[in-house]
């Protein structure tokens, strides 16, 4: 295990959302679901970074001589470091240095289970290489002697020259589309069955993964990590309406996230994307929790997934009073208090889903002729066939169907 010390810069002027101390926390979370044991922690207040060694030089000396005292293997910081202040600092701190990007890429390396999730990761990490290659060429390259910071998901090896990186990036990207097209097709055979897809999204460690295991039985990992869950997992579920919805658990969201990141991501990202409803678990026993909804809900602009329908649940009240609980349904409005631990106060969320659902997706009628074929195939799968008979060249069918498609296709009957 690396012994690790955390450094969050507090600039001097200006409040931000979340202070360097709330940062600082969140740092220690990260550091923890990555393999680091956290020895030390520092806040350093400056008027603005250093360009040569972002903290100063008196700073980097205390933290050497502090890392020479206490056994650290790797200094951590909280922000994003150029190439060239990383190499600058790793001179005078005499070990090795990286920032909260190459932090997070590494818990993402860490987890990452499925091609898709490996190439994603792996394309992230060279995006994030490529700028500081061009910078200070030694940094990168010189960084290949494992640990954190320095893992890739597959052996995939970093002493390639800056063409070979491109190369290799194109490559990725190619690999992403084809797996992209193949999940599109695959969605579309799951979505010709149900008539609902709900994306379950919120910030890491909300919950997200629990609530799905509580609701549909299964077991999807769970632990008290940050990023524990990369793959999406898709589970069905029979609402009490005999309508059948697929949930959809997936990567979570947080404060800052690498831009890179959101960008590899983009074919996980699909499945939120292209869901009809969010389910928005916010954790309401964090501190945070109000920024972490703000934190989420900037992930979604950057998705361009604004607009969808949303439904949110207030997750963890198991930990809350009531009266706690009622001040938050006051500042989240028409949201739903729930613990996914506890199975608590899930009809109230199913109840909102159907009402949703009510709304927009109803039985019809439908009589056309057997030739509108391709109007009738978009019938079966855009909607739920629940009967179909002929008469004559006339085919009756009986459809769950969204309201706009219906309203889309009225003309043509
Ligand atoms: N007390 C309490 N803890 C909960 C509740 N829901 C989830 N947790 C805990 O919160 C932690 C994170 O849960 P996960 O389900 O892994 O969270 P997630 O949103 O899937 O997290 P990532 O996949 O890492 O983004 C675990 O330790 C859970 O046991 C709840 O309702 N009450
Ligand atoms: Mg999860």
């Amino acid at each position: 295990m690396e012994r690790a010390l955390l450094v969050t810069l507090k600039l001097k002027k200006g409040k931000e959302s979340w202070s360097p101390e709330e940062k600082a926390r969140e740092l220690a979370e990260l550091a923890a679901s990555s393999t680091a044991e956290v020895v030390a922690e520092m806040i350093v207040a400056r008027d603005r970074p250093s360009t040569r060694l972002f903290i100063g030089k008196g700073k980097a000396e205390e933290i050497a001589s502090l890392c020479m005292e206490k056994n650290i293997s790797v200094v951590m910081f909280n922000n994003d470091l150029t190439g060239s202040q990383q190499k600058n600092l790793e001179e005078i701190i005499n070990v090795k240095t990286i920032d909260r990007t190459q932090l997070i890429l590494d818990i993402f390396a860490r987890r990452a289970k499925s091609n898709e999730g490996k190439i994603q990761v792996e394309l992230a990490q060279l995006l994030y290489l490529m700028p500081r290659l061009g910078e200070e060429e030694g940094i990168a390259l010189s960084r290949l002697g494992g640990g954190i910071g320095t893992r890739g998901p597959g052996e995939q090896k970093l002493e390639v020259d800056r063409r070979r990186i491109n190369d290799r990036i194109a490559k990725l990207k190619k690999d992403l589309k084809a797996l992209s097209l193949q999940r599109a097709t695959r969605r579309k055979q799951r979505t010709k069955f149900s008539i609902l897809t709900i994306a379950i999204i919120g910030y890491t460690n909300s919950g997200k993964s629990t609530f799905l295991n509580a609701l549909t039985e299964s077991n999807v990992y769970v632990q008290n990590k940050l990023f524990s869950t990369l793959d999406p997992t898709i589970r069905s579920f029979l609402l009490p309406n005999n309508q059948k919805a697929l949930f959809i658990d997936t990567v979570g969201f947080l404060n800052e996230l690498p831009h890179h990141l959101i960008e590899s991501f983009k074919g996980t990202l699909e499945e939120v994307v292209n869901a009809d409803v969010l389910l928005h678990l916010v954790d309401i026993s964090h501190p945070k929790a109000k920024e972490m909804e703000d934190a989420v809900f900037t992930v979604l602009k950057e998705l361009n997934v604004t607009d969808k329908p949303m439904i949110t649940a207030l997750n963890k009240i198991d930990k809350l009073t009531e009266n706690e609980i009622k001040r938050f349904e006051r500042t989240f409005d028409n949201a739903v208090p729930i613990s996914a631990l506890k199975k608590e106060n899930f009809q109230a969320l199913i109840d909102r889903i159907i009402i949703y659902l009510n709304n927009t997706v109803k039985t019809y009628q439908i009589i056309l002729p057997q030739s509108k074929a391709s109007l009738i195939s978009a019938i079966y799968k855009t909607g739920h066939v629940t009967k179909r008979e002929y008469q004559g060249d006339q085919v009756h069918i009986e459809a769950q169907l969204p309201v706009s498609f219906y309203e889309k296709i009225k003309k043509e009957l």
